[in-house]
């Protein structure tokens, strides 16, 4: 409408003008052509009465010459008519002319510019016409013309004038009002194509409308440059390896302090008999961060907890790893036993762990424990301080270990870029709140620059978390929070596994690890194996995994003696006494359901209750029918993705539970509530009968996903972001009180 106005108002008040200065024009025109009319009626009259009229003036009846005058008065235009036989004499007149005119005077106003009796008020007009007698050669015949007509018709004039331009005004605007709002929908819908970005590579489509034409290379370039803009960067990348963590550290984060902060260490020293011998941990998060380590010479950051581990250091509790290729530095800290207790053990595990997890297990929160918490958390703080070469290093910490220690490294560091990957889910703020010490935690958390989860719908908890308990100021479009005067970006990274997969993964063919698991554990060949990797931890859902297989056997027990579950627990926390219950409690499980089912030639669940090598793991990976992983509650599971990267035969199927992180990117497997036994169990046998076709079609879209989304990605596009904060961040505001605002997330967090 405002648009339809712009052009409309313009348009009247040009109108309005128009017709203000023509109508005195048309009026002037009207009045001049009645004149020329009255002097041609003049010219016929006095061409018609000249014969009749001098015939009477010659016999010398004035009488009859006013009467004929009368009857030519008798025209409503005529007021009186005269004639003046000489300019000295009294006309010879009707009575209507006023008294006292004389024929000089008429005569005069006759031939002046100004033909109007004065006094008339501009109404009488006369007009004279030769009317030659004998008697008197220059006699005139006088007609005054009353014209009172001529302004009632120039009024009745100006009003058609009037109405004529309110109609045309009417009509124009309307065609403009019509022609603006054609031509905008063409302009927009021009628009609306190129933001859409079509029509970008050929000129030619997108738009209906020639005029965008001219500006049509410039919106191309714009619309490119904004879709760069928004497009996630690491969508660039064809392929995420090694090599490409070490091209982003070089191209977008040259020559930073990278450190790395986890409780977990990436080398671990152990003594054995005599001789020191290197342990790697078996998790996603050392080889996720590994490369980054290698690629950029950082520090790593962790618990010094193998019993070598101090023979090992320099002075500075530093040794440089990997050891044959030393490529990185790793720096430990080192705990006493209270500090693992209170801060390990108890907090973290104790505390933390089952508040995050919804597995109804209660979280115990003691006091010293806390206070362990956060003196391990400073002594941690401490040593980034100590290792940052420079007073704005890139830190990325991982874990709930560490909750508290991003604001540390913001207070101590303030130009510090920190990264916080939150590798466990976080809980619904009723859930949240009741832990004592909830506002340190989440002040701790916020000092964060990016703080990451596996799930959107973990970052929504943390947001509503914060904004439930804390006067923080929650921006859900950017999802930052900001809280002291800092933003936080909270952001999702799914974190993923190691693909393409190390070749010594699978040295060993599908069959043969079929067979050699079989034989281990004196199975037939065509024995049905489901496959469960995990921790001895009672959010894994171990209790509930068994209690499905014992239903699968009461619903179809053709598969008694055919079919079983191969558990591998790794022993964890075991000081913990809820884990130490939940040990028993499984074996007591296996032992009860494999007794019931005893009837069978092979027992219906095997138990291997150690840690075991990752090749091992995978071995076990490939020979299974079925992996099945019913964690009650699981930020991501990895176990998911490991199984099936482990199948490059495209066979196996995957029984996964819906409160994973995973299943929410691996919609193909079989997804089930762990909680729901009859479903589960239906799963199992659904997984144990899935044609191979269907298997194939299944994995193969599975392993499609982790391909493309593996464990570089999850680093990498950590550290793209970290890098693009960094740039962003050196357009910094201070204000007046010298807090610095980066200016970065306000209008940009996906
Ligand atoms: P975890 O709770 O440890 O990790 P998960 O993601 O499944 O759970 O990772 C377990 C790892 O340990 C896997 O690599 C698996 O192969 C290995 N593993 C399990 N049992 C083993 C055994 N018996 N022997 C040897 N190795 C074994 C936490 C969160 C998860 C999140 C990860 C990564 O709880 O939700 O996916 O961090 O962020």
């Amino acid at each position: 409408m405002r648009l339809s106005l712009r052009f409309v108002l313009p348009l009247l008040i040009a109108l309005g003008l128009l017709a203000y200065a023509v109508t005195p024009l048309i009026e002037k025109l009207t009045v001049r052509w009645f004149e020329r009319d009255l002097e041609l009626r003049a010219n016929l009259i006095a061409n018609t009465i000249n014969e009749p009229l001098s015939e009477l003036l010659r016999a010398g009846d004035t009488s009859r010459v006013q009467k004929f005058f009368v009857r030519i008065a008798q025209d409503e235009r005529i007021f009186a008519i005269a004639y003046c036989a000489s300019p000295a004499e009294a006309p010879l007149a009707t009575e209507s002319l006023p008294g006292g005119v004389q024929c000089a005077q008429l005569e005069a106003l006759a031939d002046s510019a100004n033909q109007y009796l004065p006094g008339s008020t501009g109404q009488l007009l006369i007009l004279a016409r030769p009317m030659a007698t004998e008697a008197a050669p220059s006699g005139k015949l006088i007609l005054i013309h009353d014209v009172t007509f001529m302004s009632r018709r120039g009024a009745e004039t100006r009003r058609y004038l009037f109405y004529f331009f309110v109609a045309l005004g009417l009509v124009v605007s309307l065609i403009t009002v019509v022609i603006a709002q054609l031509s905008w929908r063409g302009w927009m819908h021009g628009l609306r194509t190129m933001a859409r970005g079509e029509g970008l590579m050929r000129p030619s489509q997108g738009f209906d409308s020639p005029e965008l034409l001219p500006i049509a290379n410039d919106l191309r370039a714009l619309v490119r440059e904004i879709q760069a803009e928004h497009r996630s960067r690491d969508e660039e990348q064809v392929a995420w390896t090694p090599d490409t963590l070490r091209d982003i550290l070089h191209r977008e984060l040259a020559n930073q302090d990278v450190i790395v902060v986890s409780n977990r260490e990436p080398y671990i020293h152990v003594r054995n008999d005599d001789a020191i011998v290197i342990q790697r941990p078996a998790s996603g998060l050392v080889t996720a961060l590994e490369p980054v380590m290698r690629a950029c010479s950082g520090t790593w950051i962790a618990h010094g907890s193998g019993n070598a581990d101090r023979d090992v250091v320099d002075a500075r509790d530093r040794i440089n790893v990997p050891v044959d290729h030393p490529a990185y530095m790793l720096r430990r800290v080192w705990l006493t036993r209270e500090e693992e207790a209170g801060y390990y053990y108890g907090f973290a595990n104790e505390g933390l762990w089952p508040l995050c997890h919804i597995a109804h297990v209660r979280p115990t929160f003691r006091t010293p424990d806390f206070d362990q918490y956060r003196k391990v958390n400073k002594r941690f703080a401490e040593a980034v301080v100590n290792e940052a070469t420079r007073p704005d290093p890139l830190v990325l910490v991982q874990d709930y270990h560490f909750a508290l220690l991003p604001r540390l490294i913001r207070d101590a560091l303030p130009d510090a870029t920190v990264i916080t990957f939150w590798h466990i889910p976080w809980p619904n703020p009723e859930a949240f709140a009741i832990c004592p010490w909830r506002d340190e935690l989440l002040d701790g958390l916020l000092g964060s620059s990016i703080l990451g989860f596996h799930t959107q719908f973990h970052c929504n908890n943390f947001v509503d978390t914060v904004d439930r308990l804390l006067e923080a100021r929650v921006d859900r479009e950017t999802f930052t929070v900001s809280y002291r005067r800092k933003l936080t970006a909270v952001k999702r990274y799914p974190i993923s596994v190691d693909w393409p997969p190390s070749p010594e993964l699978f040295a060993k063919p599908v069959d043969q690890c079929r067979a050699d698991v079989r034989m281990r554990h004196g199975l037939p060949a065509d024995h049905a194996i489901a496959i469960g990797v995990d921790r001895l931890d009672y959010t894994k859902g171990i209790e509930e995994r068994f209690r499905a297989v014992e239903r699968l056997l009461e619903q179809h027990p053709e598969w008694v003696g055919r079919f079983s579950l191969l558990q591998i627990a790794a022993p964890t926390r075991a000081s913990i006494e809820e884990y130490r219950n939940y040990e028993t409690h499984v074996r007591a499980e296996v032992a009860r359901i494999n007794e019931r089912f005893s009837g069978g030639l092979h027992p219906p669940i095997i138990l291997e209750a150690r840690h075991h090598e990752p090749a091992e793991v995978y071995e076990h990976f490939r020979a299974a029918e079925v992996c099945f992983v019913s964690s009650l509650h699981d930020g991501m599971n990895l176990v998911a993705k490991e199984f099936v990267s482990a199948r490059d035969d495209e066979q196996g199927v995957l029984v996964l539970s819906q409160f994973t992180g995973a299943a929410r990117e691996l919609p193909e497997a079989l997804i089930v509530n762990p909680y729901d036994t009859d479903q589960c169990a239906a799963a199992l046998n659904i997984a144990l009968t899935m044609p191979s076709r269907a298997q194939r079609q299944r994995m193969g879209l599975m392993r499609g996903l982790i391909k493309e989304f593996n464990v570089y990605r999850w680093a990498g596009r950590m550290l793209i972001d970290a890098a693009t904060m960094r740039r962003r961040g050196q357009l910094v505001d201070r204000s007046p009180h010298g807090h610095r605002m980066p200016l970065w997330p306000e209008r940009r967090a996906e």
